[in-house]
């Protein structure tokens, strides 16, 4: 199997995959089917071949509108239909966000990820968030939100403010969303993506494993990332954070091992990209992380919250780091 020889065709959209993708779900299928420590060399040689071995980017996220959602993302404990004991919180004030942003810079974040609520920001909030942006920019810290859908012009407005990355997943595989989320569809996801791409922002979008999805599934989700006509600069592969309450709660864990491969297929399908390993650190070892690192992820959410779930202490990871001799960038 040959890793990118596909020519991309010309097609409408950014964001949606090229006609003949550069992966097929099929290909990357092979590739979770791959004996595990083949799977794991080849991922070692990709990634090798493009990053410095043990570097690892850390990104701090902040809910800064919390609860209350009107979507129903079955994963989600925000979702205003599932009672998951998250109290709602408005639009945090702006001195609010600059603090917690200049904490993460002095524990040592490089980037500041706001993250929303919303099914999308109505203008007034956006306005808000872009001064936001524009201060935590202004702290040397590279910038991310995470807002639901935009509007034409959002992502100029966001861009022009000092946005550097916009968060947007696409969560799961196609042919596996309608199981997951009710209240829009995927391609309304391509279409945020899309302007998002045009506005000359940095991508981040990836999705959620261990959600019931199947081994194809979870390959066609990353088939799809790793197929847009860019792909992702920024790749988090979430492991569900299952939550009491919302319709994934009792959803099967996922073998360790099938999430390190996931994570190995997004680093040889997108040999260029961060790939972020996300939601879910609080309940994996050590060792389950350091195989993730082995499989190709360069990047992780640092700090003891992730929106409303808990994440690794910094203490924890500053061990971490220590004993794989890993170094944050
Ligand atoms: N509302 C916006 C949206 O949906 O795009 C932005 C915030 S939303 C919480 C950001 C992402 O968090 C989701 O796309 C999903 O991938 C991830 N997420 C939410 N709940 C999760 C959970 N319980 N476990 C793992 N990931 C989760
Ligand atoms: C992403 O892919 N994962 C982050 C971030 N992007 C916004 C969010 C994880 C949320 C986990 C559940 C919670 O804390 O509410
Ligand atoms: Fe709302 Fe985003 Fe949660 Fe979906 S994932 S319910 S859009 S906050």
């Amino acid at each position: 199997m040959e890793a990118q020889t596909i020519r991309i065709a010309p097609r409408a959209t950014s964001a949606t995959p090229v006609t003949a993708p550069r992966w097929s779900a099929e290909q990357v299928l092979a590739l979770f089917e791959l004996p595990f420590m083949d799977l794991m060399f080849r991922a070692q040689e990709v990634h090798r071949a493009h990053f410095e071995p043990g570097a690892i980017q850390r990104s701090t996220l902040l809910s800064i509108k919390t609860g209350g959602c009107p979507e129903d993302c079955h994963y989600c404990p925000q979702s205003v239909r599932y009672d998951t004991g998250v109290t709602s919180q408005d639009l945090l004030p702006l001195d609010d966000v600059l603090a917690a942003a200049q904490a993460a810079k002095d524990a040592g974040a490089s980037r500041f990820c706001m993250g929303a609520a919303w099914r999308g920001p109505k203008q007034r909030d956006l306005d808000k968030v872009a001064e936001m942006v524009r201060a935590v920019k202004g702290l040397g810290l590279q910038t991310c939100a995470t807002l639901g859908m935009l509007k034409d012009g959002q992502a100029e407005q966001l861009r022009d403010a000092g946005l550097d990355y916009y968060n947007h997943n696409i969560d799961t595989a196609p042919e596996y969303y309608g199981d997951i989320i009710g209240t829009r569809g995927i391609d309304d996801r391509y279409d945020t993506l899309d302007k998002v791409r045009q506005a000359g922002l940095n991508v981040c979008c990836g999705g959620i494993v261990g959600m019931g999805e199947t081994r194809a599934q979870r390959a066609g989700m990353i088939a799809t990332l790793a197929s847009m006509e860019t792909p992702p600069e920024s790749v988090p592969i979430n492991n569900l954070v299952a939550v009491p309450g919302t319709p994934l709660a009792g959803a099967e864990t996922l073998d360790p091992f099938e999430f390190v491969r996931t994570i190995a297929c997004a680093r040889i399908t997108m040999p260029t990209s961060y790939v972020r390993l996300s939601a879910g650190r609080t309940e994996m070892s050590d060792e389950m992380q350091a195989l993730c690192f082995l499989a190709g992820a360069n990047s992780i959410f640092y700090g003891e919250l992730l929106l409303t779930t808990g994440n690794p202490e910094a203490g924890r990871d500053a061990q971490l780091f220590a004993r794989l001799n890993l170094k944050a960038v």
